[in-house]
């Protein structure tokens, strides 16, 4: 049998900040950094993306009463990239969730981020040594507002993501946290090596 592992690192950070009048741009970047080839593929990828304010206990959310995600795309900034369909709607107790399963053609270009390796003409798929990058936006509520208005507020973005493994293995990585105006903090997801401890960087 193949040998491979995935092992997903997930970093978010912050493009543009947010002004009264105008979104802000983060973006979170799921890199794998796995070995094996397909056998370390991370394969049937879906991904949550929110907002926490607390980096121990987290409520993890799409918006809060003065901010929202929204705007999600692929391989570019909003209104750039691939516009991605929200399979649910981010609220007040939950994240977005994001599934690149819709794509039934590569939104990336062969052997670059996401790819169609298990050929079930989905290219949710994710081969050791590529990454994909999902853009949104930052929109305050209401979406105009009057200034000054702070540039942050106390929510971080917070990304998951899930897979499946070749040996068809179901993942999924702890909350993502990151500080707010673009500090970052990773965790790898890989419960599949023999160290139960996710791997902290
Ligand atoms: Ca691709
Ligand atoms: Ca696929």
């Amino acid at each position: 049998m193949a040998n491979g592992v995935p092992n997903i690192s997930v970093v978010s950070s912050d493009v543009t900040p947010e002004g009264a009048c105008t979104p802000g741009v983060s973006k979170v970047v799921y890199t794998n950094n796995g070995t094996g080839g397909n056998a370390g593929a991370a394969y049937n990828i879906t991904t949550t993306v929110g907002m926490t304010n607390n980096n121990t206990s987290p409520s993890y959310k799409g918006l809060d009463n003065g901010q929202k995600l929204g705007n999600f795309s692929i391989n570019g900034e909003p209104g750039v990239g691939i516009t991605m369909n929200i399979a649910t709607a981010g609220t007040t107790s939950a994240p977005f969730g994001l599934n690149v399963n819709q794509f039934t053609s590569d939104p990336d270009g062969v052997g670059t981020g996401l790819d169609d390796l298990d050929g079930d003409g989905q290219y949710d798929d994710l081969a050791p040594g590529k990454s994909f990058t999902i853009y949104l936006n930052r929109i305050y509520i209401p979406d105009t507002v009057s200034c000054p208005r702070k540039t942050y507020g106390q929510d971080q973005l917070a990304s998951t993501l899930s897979y499946t493994s070749m040996c068809s293995s179901t993942v999924t990585s702890t909350q993502m946290l990151n500080g707010r105006g673009g500090s970052t903090y990773s965790l790898l997801p890989n419960f599949e090596s023999n160290d139960s401890r996710p791997d902290l960087w």
